[in-house]
């Protein structure tokens, strides 16, 4: 069975999603922020960080996009990515990038910003800095969205839980009604999806 380290409001979220629209059974263990990690978690996450996955092989995961382009691939029955075939794969696998390589580092800049500066004094600037970079590139996402009803096209995929996810974490999480009014569309349709619906009473994003 699929182990995953995971703590409510996390990254862990959009595996724990990919996991349970495909159907997947699996042991979460919940990692307690600020508790200085065991070894066992340690082994399987170097930087002390969920989302962390052991697979059944034992096969120890990091990274959360990885983590859920790899379940979409193991279960492609429950249609969590555009097949490798498809003309949404391109936007699917950039905009998975994009979100964990831009996105995802930016907002932890804005949540751990004393790790990001040496300098006491310059938390705050690190926290504006973080802000308007997040900011820059909810527009881009934004704007790939004009005339397209999901990411990758016609079909939703994890790379639109995983923009829920972020966009939920902005330190203003309206600020898509009124700035990124696409985001905001993709975001209220995928509230009202069942599994996304329930996975929030844990996870207390919106
Ligand atoms: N690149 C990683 C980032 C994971 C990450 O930063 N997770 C946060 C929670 S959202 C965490 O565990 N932070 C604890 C820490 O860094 O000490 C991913 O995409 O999974």
């Amino acid at each position: 069975m699929h182990k995953l380290y995971t703590r409510a409001g996390s990254g862990g979220f959009v595996v724990e999603a990919a996991l349970e629209m495909a159907g997947v059974p699996y042991e979460r263990v919940d990692v307690t922020k600020g508790v200085e990690p065991d070894d066992q978690f340690r082994e399987v996450s170097p930087l002390g960080q969920v989302p962390a996955m052991v697979l059944p092989d034992g096969t120890a995961m990091t990274e959360s996009a990885a983590i859920a382009q790899l379940i979409s691939e193991s279960y492609p029955y429950a249609r969590l990515a555009p097949a490798t075939d498809d003309a949404g794969r391109p936007d699917f696998l950039r905009w998975m990038a994009f979100q964990t390589s831009v996105i995802y580092p930016a907002i932890l800049r804005i949540y751990y910003a004393p790790r990001y500066t040496t300098d006491p004094a310059g938390i705050e600037a690190v926290k504006a800095a973080a802000v308007a970079e997040v900011d820059r590139a909810f527009g881009i996402v934004d704007k790939a969205l004009e005339g397209r009803q999901w990411l990758t096209g016609d079909h939703m995929s994890l790379a639109d839980v995983y923009l829920l996810m972020v966009v939920c974490w902005h330190p203003e999480p309206r600020k898509a009604e009124s700035a990124w009014p696409d985001i905001a569309r993709v975001c209220a349709m995928l509230r009202d999806v069942p599994v996304i619906k329930d996975l929030n009473v844990r996870h207390e994003l919106w």
